[in-house]
């Protein structure tokens, strides 16, 4: 694991309808990220905040059908250069959201760096729709068809344009709503899914030694996209689209420490935390033990 770890907030929020998930990084760092990862010997650098366009009208566009495009686009590309400076001088970006739609720049700026870039999508849904796709018109359900160089000109061209990743290169964990959109492209790229069914059908020790080992034999460096809604809302209650039967604080948990151990993550986003949503910042206070467990942090 790289030994120095550089903190980036983005208080995003107009990849989709509910105020709040801006103050996901505030409630993230409350939750003692710095301590955890300074306890486990990091060198840990908060760079702060990536400026976010505050609300405008919160319209759609007509034409395109996405909400906020020019917002989201500008946050995307101020990220980008952040993270890419950070993974340039060797550091661990370690992305604070924030809606899911900064994943776009993250990715954007990961992948300069890195060709053949591996993603874990570690969320309830896939996050592959297109303007046409889209029940609601929300960015934050369009980061990784962006990133496959799919969607609105604006978001494919940010950092460089063209796909910033390829579909046999991600593994998405925890999948339980998928819109039809969504399947199809899955179905036509080829993308490595890891619905519930299968982690209930084989447990999700198989499911990531699985997905360790498909990653290991294709790329150099893995980025993971961990969309707290991934979790079952019973357990973590603070995001903005809860889809029941999710995965448990312990799968998580375990997931992260084989990833650990591992040692295959060179990048991370934890996203879609909305404090106005959650309970006395449970949801955060979950982000920062899976990030601990992700750094190594052992129960013995
Ligand atoms: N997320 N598939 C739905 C949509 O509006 O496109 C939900 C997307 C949720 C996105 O949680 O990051
Ligand atoms: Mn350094
Ligand atoms: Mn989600
Ligand atoms: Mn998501």
């Amino acid at each position: 694991m790289k030994k120095h770890i550089s903190i980036i907030g983005v208080p995003m929020d107009l990849g989709q309808n509910r105020r709040g998930v801006d103050m996901g990084p505030s409630a993230i760092r409350y939750a003692g990220v710095i301590d955890r990862l300074e306890r486990l010997k990091y060198k840990v650098e908060d760079l702060g905040d990536i400026p976010s366009p505050t609300p405008g009208r919160n319209q759609k566009d007509d034409e395109s059908n996405l909400r906020n495009l020019n917002e989201v686009a500008e946050g995307n590309i101020n990220l980008a250069k952040t993270v890419s400076d950070s993974f340039s001088k060797g550091h661990f970006p370690l992305v604070l959201g924030g809606d899911h739609s900064i994943a776009i720049g993250t990715l954007a700026g990961v992948s300069k760096h890195a060709d053949q870039l591996g993603v874990i999508w570690y969320d309830a849904h896939g996050d592959l729709n297109t303007g046409e796709t889209s029940p609601s018109g929300n960015i934050h359900g369009m980061p990784l068809a962006v990133s496959l160089g799919i969607g609105h000109e604006k978001l494919t061209q940010i950092g460089e344009s063209g796909p910033k990743i390829r579909p046999e290169n991600i593994v998405i964990v925890g999948a339980r709503s998928l819109d039809e959109g969504e399947k199809e492209l899955i179905k036509e790229k080829g993308i490595k899914v890891y619905t519930m069914h299968e982690v209930d059908r084989l447990g999700m020790s198989q499911v990531m030694s699985e997905t360790i080992d498909y990653l290991k034999e294709r790329v150099q460096h893995v980025h993971l996209s961990l969309d707290l809604d991934g979790l079952d809302p019973e357990e973590a209650p603070g995001v903005g689209t809860p889809v029941v039967g999710g995965l448990s604080y312990r799968e998580s948990h375990l997931a992260m420490e084989m990833l650990a151990e591992a040692d295959i993550i060179t990048s991370a986003e934890f996203v879609e935390v909305n404090p106005i949503l959650d309970e006395k910042n449970k949801t955060a206070s979950i982000a920062v033990d899976l990030m601990g467990s992700l750094f190594g942090e052992k129960l013995l």
